[in-house]
């Protein structure tokens, strides 16, 4: 799509959403009642107390799985707690410290793709990374609320859980209502009302970076399996018409035999018109090794699986990618699910600049420093600056310091 048109569609998408967030501020729970009304037919705003919900035994086995899942992602992220750095020099104690943000809101789409793996993704890093308030907030629907997303709010530890949706619930978020005290960062996916909303109210709010449609890029050389290549391609374009697929292969025969799969097995799959719109814009293709590892630079995908004799050695030549997937054996959905990795991961070439989803995301580094010994140089030095910028009150500051230490 062109600049002009995407550019014209983010201006109609503010317009449509500015009001709703400007009513929030002004009018607090009268307007989210009225644009929960107005858009998802519900007359009132329902909270969930997740400490006195538990799973529903017909849900059980969804539940260990759920579990299961959570305790793997928690011990990855585990390993992402920070300590403070600290040391001292000839003159200060210096440090870094990292401290959790108070409170996060995480949005999780309703609709029809309801993820509970994205509530465990969204929320674990908070939780891990310290974070004592976490508030989730999804859509309601005519009967309440999906009960999957529950359980997975109630594994991954949510602290409040609201029933809201939209711009609305985003601006709530953000600005606070009666029943909705204000976070200090939303996270979480969600429709292109929910990402403008975001955007609107970014100077008082963290927000994370906006997911576009997922991507994969898969390398495979002779070595690999091209019913399991295929499977892949498929698990990754059934997300979305607008999701990529593509894997590059560095034989003929590979790319024909992974082509025959490809229809045999989407012949066999329930989103299979999803499936064919996305791979219109994807599939395989034949390449050397050399062109598939400029191809992966510059595209910079979400998830990168390499299905080589050698993946590790691969992966030093593939400088930009949001996950990377090792081996023929190491499918994404893996990852998607109960590998331990977040799923939230940078899309369309922002792996170039950004990070996956992590522990990192729901800190702020704070710097701190104590005089421990007046150096004349160092203070002197200091002195000389301020005098060049001609701010003599710095300079006095750290000149008394001289005189009286
Ligand atoms: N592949 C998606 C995450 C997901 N898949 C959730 C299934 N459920 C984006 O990384
Ligand atoms: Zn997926």
């Amino acid at each position: 799509m062109s600049t002009d048109t995407n550019r014209s569609r983010r201006e109609a998408w503010a317009e449509a959403v500015k009001p709703i967030v400007e009513s929030i501020e002004t009018r607090g729970d009268e307007a989210l009642l009225e644009w929960t009304r107005q858009f998802d037919g519900v007359d009132k705003i329902e909270s969930v107390d997740l400490s006195r919900f538990t799973p529903p035994a017909a849900f059980a086995e969804l539940t260990e799985a759920l579990t299961l899942a959570a305790e793997r992602i928690r011990a990855f992220h585990s390993h992402q707690v920070r300590q403070d750095d600290v040391f001292e020099d000839t003159m200060f104690r210096l440090g870094r410290r990292y401290m959790p943000l108070d409170s996060v809101g995480v949005y999780v789409p309703g609709g029809t793709a309801v993820y509970p793996s994205s509530v465990l993704m969204n929320i674990i890093p908070a939780k891990v990374a310290g974070v004592k308030r976490v508030v989730m907030v999804t859509p309601p629907k005519a009967d309440g609320i999906d009960i999957s997303l529950l359980i997975a709010a109630k594994i991954a530890g949510a602290d409040e859980c609201f029933l809201v949706g939209g711009a609305q619930a985003v601006a709530a978020l953000a600005y606070g209502t009666e029943t909705i005290r204000p976070v200090d960062k939303i996270v979480g996916p969600g429709n292109a009302y929910v990402a403008t909303a975001k955007a609107l109210v970014s100077h008082i709010v963290g927000i994370d970076s906006v997911a576009g449609p997922s991507e994969v890029l898969i390398v495979a050389d002779e070595t690999a399996n091209p019913k399991w290549v295929a499977a892949d391609l498929l698990a990754q374009a059934e997300h979305d018409v607008e999701a990529t697929a593509i894997a590059l292969v560095t034989t003929e025969t590979l790319r024909d035999e992974v082509e025959r799969e490809l229809e045999r097995q989407l012949a066999l799959l329930p989103r299979q018109d999803i499936a064919r719109e996305a791979l219109k814009r994807g599939g395989v293709l034949y390449r050397s090794l050399e062109e598939a590892i400029e191809y992966a630079n510059t595209m910079a995908a979400e998830h990168v699986q390499l299905a080589v004799k050698d993946p590790e050695q691969l992966m030093k030549s593939i400088r930009h990618g949001g996950s990377f997937f090792l081996g023929h054996e190491a499918a994404e959905a893996f990852g998607d699910y109960i590998a331990g990795p977040n799923h939230v991961l940078p899309t369309s070439g922002t792996a170039r600049f950004s990070s996956g989803l992590s522990v990192d995301d729901f800190y702020r580094r704070q710097t701190f420093l104590e005089m421990t010994e007046l150096d004349e140089t160092i203070t002197k030095a200091a002195i000389r600056i301020a005098k060049q910028e001609q701010l003599e009150g710095h300079a006095r500051a750290m000149a008394v310091r001289m005189e009286d230490v």
